[in-house]
């Protein structure tokens, strides 16, 4: 059984009446879902369309120089209704490829979330990213190709099956280059991964990835391979906040908001990025020289999990914002992302992540980096302990965080001072207001 769907341009941010520089497909085409079915480019950046549906293409109903928005109609797609993947919210097919200077720009949330992640353009590269037709796509796929690491060559920057081919071959005569002793080549030189035929040892059952695991889980590994983390502990004493919290929970009316620990987190994050910009910036580029973007808002994400695997919504300006608002703020967002109802808008431009595992438990984890951010802090379950005070011990209610950083852009001494202060903050919070 099959039917004809529209494909339509997905919620693309702000962006409104770009022009199609490409069409990458044509009727008769088979597309696979996340296939790019055509690019787009603003003032800053070319982007990918992907689709959202698999299926072949019957019609294609727009054309080079065609000005679109979110909604335009792209192309009517036949596709197989029993094989239908499990509805994606739109705005998560948005893709953007590179910026019109050579230069990667990032637009949309990187690490995590429905959004697919940006390609990432070689470091000098000064050629648009490569765009890779469905059936160039598929065999770099069958050869285990990544297609943003093979250099296009064809016109307009069009990557060819010459191209994969070639990328293969230079892959292949790296690997047996004589003369070069093994772990000193500057290449990681890692082992291929082990194929274990796993039913020879007993039961198995396959299960495909969600689509959001699939892009968290390329985004995590380019974050911990590429970003040389360290993680400082630290140990709060937050038995007055807690009573704090609770107190306005006991007095909300029926109308109020559940205040909760991670509101208070989130606030008290904010207070020690402003006390150390260093945390609330990026690493960039400028001329080949790296330079440290530091933010001067104050966009917090937060880990949030869902049926489907983690996404980071962003809570803006928080530095603004009261703790009533932050938990509102909160719920909502939480609210969305298990709904898969979290678009693009809602998961982009953070400047630093809080990733609290508290409601669920733990002592400690070590998080990784939500790039280009660069520090992120873990929470773990607030324990009572018995706390000496001098005198006597008093049960204390502790709180575990975890702070990681870029090891290129700060130092343990200053994440040390960062988590110092975050401290000072949440076992006082009055100290805030100062
Ligand atoms: N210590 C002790 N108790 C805590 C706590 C902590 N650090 N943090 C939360 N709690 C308590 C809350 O007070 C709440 O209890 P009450 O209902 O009695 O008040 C309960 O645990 C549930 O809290 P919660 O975690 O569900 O709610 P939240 O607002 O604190 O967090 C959210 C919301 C979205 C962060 C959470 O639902 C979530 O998704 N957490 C997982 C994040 C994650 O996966 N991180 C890992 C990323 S790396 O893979």
């Amino acid at each position: 059984m099959s039917e004809i769907r529209e494909i339509q341009v997905p919620d693309i941010g702000d962006f409104k009446d770009l022009p199609v520089i490409e069409v990458l497909v044509k009727p008769g085409d088979t597309v696979a879902v996340d296939d790019p079915l055509l690019t787009l480019e603003s003032d800053k950046a070319s982007m990918d369309v992907p689709s959202s549906e698999a299926g072949v293409v019957v019609s294609v109903n727009i054309k080079e120089g065609d000005r679109l928005s979110q909604g335009s109609l792209i192309l009517t797609l036949q596709v197989a209704v029993d094989t239908l993947p499990a509805a994606q919210p739109a705005a998560s097919s948005f893709v953007e490829t590179q910026a019109e200077s050579g230069a990667r720009e990032v637009v949309q949330p990187p690490l995590i979330g429905a959004v697919k992640p940006a390609t990432v353009a070689p470091a000098n590269a000064s050629a648009r990213a490569p765009h890779a037709s469905p059936s160039v796509r598929s065999y770099a796929r069958k050869l285990g190709v990544d297609v943003s690491r093979v250099q296009a060559t064809g016109k307009g920057g069009r990557m060819l099956r010459e191209d994969v081919e070639r990328f293969v071959k230079d892959a292949l005569v790296r690997l047996h280059s004589p003369g070069q002793p093994a772990g000193h080549s500057g290449r990681l030189d890692l082992l291929p991964w082990p194929e274990v035929d796993f039913a020879r040892f007993g039961q198995i059952e396959k299960v495909a990835l969600s689509r959001i695991k699939k892009i968290s889980g390329a985004n995590l590994s380019r974050n911990w391979v590429m970003i040389p983390h360290v993680t400082n502990n630290e140990e709060v004493d937050i038995t007055e906040l807690e009573a704090f919290r609770q107190q306005l929970n006991q007095e909300g009316g029926k109308e109020a908001v559940k205040y909760t620990l991670l509101a208070f987190l989130i606030k008290a994050a904010v207070a020690t990025l402003k006390a150390f910009p260093a945390f609330n910036s990026s690493l960039g580029d400028e001329e080949g020289e790296p330079i440290l973007i530091v933010k001067q808002y104050y966009h917090i994400g937060f880990a949030a999990d869902t049926p489907n695997g983690l996404v980071v919504p962003v809570i803006r300006d928080v530095d603004q914002k009261g703790i009533a608002q932050i938990v509102s703020e909160c719920a909502e967002l939480a609210r969305k992302a298990r709904d898969g109802k979290l678009g693009p808008a809602d998961m982009s431009g953070g400047t630093f992540t809080v990733s609290s595992l508290g409601g669920i438990g733990g002592t400690g984890f070590n998080p990784i980096i939500n790039a280009p951010e660069v520090a992120i802090l873990g929470v773990t379950r607030a324990q009572i302990r018995p706390c000496w005070d001098g005198q006597a011990f008093a049960p204390r209610l502790i709180l575990p965080l975890a702070l990681s950083w870029d090891h290129r852009v700060v130092d343990g001494a200053a994440a040390a001072r960062f988590l110092q202060h975050l401290a000072g903050l949440l076992a006082d919070f009055r100290r805030i207001t100062l």
